[in-house]
């Protein structure tokens, strides 16, 4: 058992829909806990920045174009293996993959509009958690 912390973003489909307090709701149940959250709206060259390891892949202007289309919220989510365990709470990135209860599942739209970000590794929950919160806006408990 280890205590990590994953970053979140609900996406703009799921704040257009005003479900954040429902995918929140999904989040707390399994035992993560939300320690930082802002809701902000992301411009093109920090949404671009943020997925550049896509860059390559056919979908990545669609993407950004997407991930500035309307406000975003960004979380730090704490608890026992919170990265692998954000990843199962969300399920896959095709809701059409996605099981029974996961957040993709119940609310994705699409593979694109899938409501959610999660980071994949520790590595880089670090890395993404630095990249929209500072040190003094993580209170761990
Ligand atoms: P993940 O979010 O499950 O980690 P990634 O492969 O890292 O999935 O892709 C990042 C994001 O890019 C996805 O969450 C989704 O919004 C979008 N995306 C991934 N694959 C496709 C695709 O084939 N078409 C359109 N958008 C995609
Ligand atoms: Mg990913």
């Amino acid at each position: 058992m280890s205590i990590e912390k994953t970053l979140s973003i609900i996406k703009p489909d799921a704040t257009a829909r005003n479900i954040t307090g429902q995918v929140n709701s999904i989040i707390e149940k399994s035992g993560l806990k939300i320690i930082a959250q802002k809701r902000i709206k992301l411009t093109k060259d920090v949404a671009s920045k943020f997925y550049e390891v896509h860059k390559d892949r056919p979908f990545y202007q669609d993407l950004v174009s997407f991930m500035v289309s309307g406000p975003v919220v960004v979380q730090v989510l704490q608890g026992n293996n919170a990265v692998a365990l954000y990843r199962q709470v969300m399920g896959s990135t095709n809701p059409e993959e996605a099981e029974e209860g996961t957040i993709r599942k119940e609310f994705a739209q699409s593979i694109e509009a899938n409501s959610v970000h999660g980071s994949d590794s520790l590595e880089n929950a670090q890395k993404e958690i630095s990249f929209f919160f500072a040190e003094t806006e993580l209170f761990e408990s």
